[in-house]
């Protein structure tokens, strides 16, 4: 693994507990984790259990005790690593989003592409995919049950920067993250709606907003200081506070979507909702294990909006889990993306969502960066 924050840290527990409740192919090892700083990358695999440590992400790929590199970085360093591990002959898993910018996840893509010729694979953390009532959600919609998909609307709300001196961090650095809470969380919903509605988007018109634009730098090194900053000054925020954007199906469903950073009091609200001909689904991760569906088939008398708690042994992940109505948690989406890495792997195929599918994300984020350039102007997608 590579990085040892708050994705190492989910990432690492959901490395240790994959192998112990599915049936997994393959039984990871976690053999080396990654930092730049000695003291705190020796700290972080004592704490995590990784069985060593590395500083420079170049000694993973040439350590033949290692076949799979998990990228738990900030987004400016996913191409270079992603890219020299398919090289060197790794399976890589790599965080969200794919990248900063087109250009890079293309090359990403392509790679990935050469590398499955080898019998290499590669997959993208999105990991709300395998939030069980999600995956829920998408049977139904691929089994016909919401009929033909009208409209999608999801948001990814949250409200940790909404102080300004919330210092200067990478996830608000251009040049770190690519962009603000449209790649960080925008990512996220632009993947769902995309993979629930079993559609792409063909284009979007978009608006961006950043409400507070200088911060103050973060103390010490740790904290990420530019060449030239000094803590205790102040630097420029170079990225969206929020992004909301409307946008159009290939199937003729229409979308809005709303990311930000600034909807005080909503800690981690992730949303979504498809309203087709014959039904609707609902979908809110505070109450994660709860899908609310309405099947627009039944008598009207008795019809409405029904709450499926999704923790029967047949609905998807759960075999692995509790006993009906003992739910899961955020936690749980991580072992489950890794359940689904590590059985394609054994099954000697791509798995989901693959590089690719993250450059479709990607071309989704230009799009809307481009059009909240343009006043909001149209912007089809390739
Ligand atoms: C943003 O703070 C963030 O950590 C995202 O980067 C994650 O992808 C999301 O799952 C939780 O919030």
């Amino acid at each position: 693994m590579v990085g040892y924050a708050f994705m190492g840290k989910a990432h690492s527990q959901a490395w240790h507990t994959v192998g112990r409740v599915f049936d997994v192919p393959v039984a990871p090892e976690l053999t080396a984790i990654c930092g730049r700083d000695e003291a705190a990358t020796a700290e972080a695999a004592g704490r995590y259990g990784w069985a060593s440590h590395e500083t420079d992400w170049r000694r993973l790929l040439e350590r033949d005790d290692i076949g799979l590199v998990d990228i738990c970085t900030p987004g400016d360093s996913h191409a270079e690593i992603a890219i020299a591990a398919l090289e060197a002959g790794k399976h890589v898993l790599c965080e969200k989003p794919l990248a900063n910018t087109v250009p890079e996840a293309v090359a990403m893509a392509e790679a990935a592409e050469k590398a499955a010729g080898r019998g290499v694979r590669s997959m993208v953390a999105f990991n709300y995919r395998c939030v069980p009532a999600i995956a829920l959600a998408r049977q139904l919609a691929r089994d016909g049950r919401l009929g033909a998909i009208r409209h999608v609307r999801a948001r990814y709300l949250q409200d940790w920067i909404v102080d300004p001196d919330f210092p200067l961090v990478w996830r608000l650095r251009k040049e770190k993250a690519g962009s603000g809470a449209l790649g960080d969380i925008g990512a996220h919903i632009v993947d769902l709606a995309q993979h629930v509605a079993g559609d792409v988007l063909t284009g979007v018109s978009a608006l961006t907003e950043t409400f507070v634009k200088q911060r103050p730098l973060p103390g010490g090194a740790a904290g990420g200081l530019s060449a030239g900053e000094k803590a205790g000054g102040t630097g420029e925020v170079t990225v969206d506070d929020c992004a909301l954007f409307l946008g159009r199906f290939a199937g003729g469903a229409v979308a809005s979507f709303e990311a930000t950073r600034f909807a005080t009091g909503r800690r981690n609200g992730l949303s979504i909702e498809l309203n087709g001909s014959a039904g609707s689904v609902a979908f809110d991760f505070e109450s994660m294990n709860e899908l609310h569906f309405y099947d627009h088939t039944e008598d009207p008398a008795t019809a409405g909006f029904r709450r499926i708690l999704v923790t029967e042994p047949t609905h998807p992940y759960l075999e692995a889990w509790w006993p009906p109505g003992h739910v899961l948690g955020y936690e749980h989406t991580f072992t489950h993306e890794l359940r689904d890495l590590l059985v394609a792997i054994g099954e000697d195929r791509d798995p989901a969502p693959s590089f690719a599918e993250g450059l479709r994300v990607q071309r989704v984020l230009e799009a809307v960066e481009s059009s909240a350039a343009d006043a909001g102007r149209w912007q089809p997608i390739d």
